[in-house]
């Protein structure tokens, strides 16, 4: 961490909810991994979020683990960045409440994620999930954060966090960094694997709509034969053939094939082959990544010690800002 001062400061967050998969890998983590030397990194699992729906308390617990033991399987290096979870930060919530009172109804009511879940269960739409992108710009802003690498579906939140902190600095002088968005061109979006022009989601009710980081090799091989494509028969990135497009795709971020190397080798092979190396490709991907998975997150103990640090180190830094926003907002100081 010496030389931590010197990087511009990088901080990713994912809701442990659901079944962390293929999207979120290729969407977010493979970049934190390969963005880790370079940035002052921050991941928080943000639980906070999370119960933005109702979660089983018992699931969420074992869930935060199973992330944080998948992260550093994905290859986080949690001594090198500062890995902890969100609810052991109380500045989160405190800096969220202040920004709310910075936050228009109407930019809150355009936001798509909002809708696409409130569409999901019209009943007790809790007012956290109205407020889900206030709390993100709050996770982000308190850091001094440049950079956010996230999946494509998280770009209009980071544009709200932009406004904010650009309303809030125009009224109260420089308090906030203005964060950039960084989202790969290639997996920055993948779809759904029954309804192609939906993203994959990790809490789709239907697990074969996503590839989960820890399904084994017969439930890749069932997922995707299952997946839907079209009449054709030419495995081909083209945007009119949704299904077909989102395999190339997720074997292109698998193997860093191009789209057109990859259309080139499957020629005239027929959606059959091309399914058959797909889940071939995944499955070998995924393996080294659950063996490694299952050796960190037999040691709870260890994670332990790794969170306790990690938010020692988030409840440092937090507070200087922290206080700083009290100050310009003219609240008295601590005393
Ligand atoms: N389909 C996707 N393709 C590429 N990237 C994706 N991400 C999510 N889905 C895809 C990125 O993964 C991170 C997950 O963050 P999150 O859990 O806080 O938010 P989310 O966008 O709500 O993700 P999910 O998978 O859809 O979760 P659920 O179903 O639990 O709400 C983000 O960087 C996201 O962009």
């Amino acid at each position: 961490m010496g030389d931590r001062k010197q990087k511009p400061v990088l901080l990713s967050g994912i809701q442990p909810s659901g079944n962390l998969m293929v999207g979120n890998y290729f969407g977010a983590i493979k970049n934190w991994v390969t963005l880790q030397g370079q940035y002052d990194c921050l991941f928080p699992l943000v639980d906070l979020h999370a119960i933005t729906v109702r979660q089983n308390p018992a699931e969420l617990r074992a869930r935060c683990y199973d992330f944080l033991a998948l992260y550093i399987a994905c290859g986080i290096d949690p001594d090198q960045n500062t890995v902890f979870v969100q609810s052991h930060v109380p500045a989160h919530a405190q800096l969220a409440w202040i920004l709310n009172c910075f936050t228009y109804m109407g930019e809150l009511n355009r936001m798509h994620q909002f809708k696409e879940k409130a569409s999901r269960s019209e009943q007790n739409i809790s007012a956290g999930l109205f407020d889900y992108p206030v709390l993100m710009a709050a996770d982000i802003l308190l850091y001094d954060t440049k950079l956010v690498p996230v999946g494509d579906d998280q770009k209009q939140h980071l544009e709200l966090t932009r406004d904010l902190a650009s309303r809030f600095n125009a009224r109260y002088g420089d308090v906030f960094t203005i964060p950039e968005p960084f989202v790969p061109d290639v997996g920055g979006r993948i779809m759904s694997l029954q309804e192609p022009l939906k993203k994959m989601s990790k809490s789709d009710t239907d697990p074969n709509n996503y590839i989960a980081l820890l399904d084994d090799a017969d439930t890749v091989r069932r997922k995707i034969k299952r997946a839907v494509t079209d009449s054709g028969c030419s495995a081909a990135y083209d945007e009119s053939r949704p299904g077909i497009a989102n395999l190339v795709v997720i074997l292109s971020c698998v193997t860093g094939e191009s789209y057109g190397a990859i259309e080139e080798r499957f020629a005239g092979k027929g959606y059959r082959r091309f399914k058959q190396e797909l889940a071939d490709a995944v499955t070998a991907f995924l393996k080294p990544l659950q063996k490694r998975y299952r050796a960190i997150r037999g040691d709870e103990k260890a994670m332990e010690t790794m969170l306790r640090h990690g938010a020692e180190q988030a409840r440092d830094r937090a507070r200087p800002m922290l206080e700083n926003i009290h100050n310009v907002l003219g609240f008295i100081p601590e005393i």
